[in-house]
C-alpha cells in the first residue's frame, strides 16, 4: 500500500509520515520510507529512498539560487531521475506492507512540477492523504476551500485523495470542526447565511460537492498523540481491499 502526504508547507507531512510509520511498526507491519523533499533537513524516520542523495536545496543555494529558485531547480535536476524512483518505490511496496511517501514541504513543488505529476501517474493507485492544518479554517467558507482543495488533488493527481485535518491536539472546539467538515448539507446551509461574495461562490460550489465527490471521510489526525491514526490505517485498508470506496 502506498500512502501519499500531500499539503502546504508545515501542514505536517514529515511529522506524520514519522509518526504513524512507527506506529504501524508497532503494530507489526513493515514500512518504507520515502522523502521526496530537497529542502528538508532533518528528517524523523530514516528514508529508504531519499531525493536528498541526488540533490539538496542548499547545495544549490551556495551555487547562488535564492531559497525558491534552489526548489524549483533541484526538481528539475531530479526530473531525469523520476523513472528511476518510480522503481525504486515499485520495489519498495513489493518487499513491505506500507511505503509512505513525504512529498516535498513546498505542495507546489509536487502538484505543479512535472516530476511529482510523472511519479505519481506511474504508482499504482496511491492515496493521496490532503493535509490541512486547523490555523487555515477561520470562516464557514474555509471549510468549503478545503474540500474543494482535496478535489482538485484528485482532479491534478488522479488519485484518490483522504482529507486530513493535522495537528487536531491544538484544536479546543473539534466538534465544531467536525459538524463543518462531515456534514456538507449543514455546511451549505450556514454558508447560504452568508450574504458576502465569498459566501454565495462557497454556497454554489458547496451544493454541488455531494454530485461531485464521493462521500469521503475526513480523518482527523495529530502526529502528537496518535489520534486518528487507526482511521486512517482502516481507510488505506479500504482503499486497497475493498476498490476504493472510503465512505
Ligand atoms: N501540535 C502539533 N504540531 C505538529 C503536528 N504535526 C506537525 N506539527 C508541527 O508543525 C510543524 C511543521 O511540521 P512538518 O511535519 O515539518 O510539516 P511539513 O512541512 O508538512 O512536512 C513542526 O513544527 C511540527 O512539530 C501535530 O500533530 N500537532
Ligand atoms: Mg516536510
Amino acid at each position: 500500500m502506498i500512502l501519499l502526504f500531500v499539503g502546504t508547507a508545515g501542514s505536517g507531512k514529515t511529522t506524520l509520515t514519522g509518526a504513524f510509520g512507527k506506529y504501524l511498526e508497532e503494530n507489526g507491519y513493515s514500512v518504507g520510507y520515502v522523502n521526496l523533499d530537497t529542502g528538508v533537513r532533518s528528517l524523523p524516520y530514516s528514508p529508504d529512498v531519499d531525493v536528498r542523495e541526488e540533490i539538496t536545496a542548499w547545495e544549490l543555494m551556495e551555487e547562488g539560487y535564492g531559497p525558491n529558485g534552489a526548489i524549483v531547480e533541484s526538481y528539475d535536476r531530479l526530473l531525469p531521475r523520476t523513472e528511476g524512483y518510480v522503481s525504486e518505490i515499485l520495489r519498495l511496496e513489493e518487499e513491505r506492507d506500507y511505503v509512505l511517501i513525504d512529498t516535498p514541504g513546498q505542495m507546489e513543488t509536487f502538484l505543479f512540477h512535472e516530476f511529482g505529476m510523472r511519479l505519481t501517474e506511474n504508482l499504482p493507485e496511491p492515496l493521496a492523504v490532503y493535509l490541512f492544518s486547523p490555523d487555515i479554517l477561520r470562516k464557514p467558507h474555509d471549510f468549503c476551500f478545503s474540500r474543494f482543495f482535496s478535489l482538485m488533488i484528485d482532479l491534478r493527481l488522479g488519485t484518490t485523495t483522504v482529507p486530513a485535518l493535522s495537528k487536531v491536539d491544538t484544536v479546543e472546539n473539534l466538534d465544531a470542526y467536525r459538524k463543518f467538515l462531515d456534514d456538507v448539507e449543514y455546511l451549505t446551509a450556514r454558508l447560504k447565511l452568508d450574504p458576502s461574495t465569498q459566501g454565495l461562490l462557497a454556497y454554489r460550489m458547496c451544493s454541488t460537492l455531494p454530485e461531485l465527490a464521493p462521500p469521503t471521510r475526513v480523518v482527523y489526525i495529530s502526529a502528537k498523540t496518535g489520534e486518528g491514526f487507526d482511521e486512517l490505517e482502516t481507510l488505506a485498508y479500504e482503499h486497497y481491499c475493498t476498490c476504493g470506496d472510503l465512505t
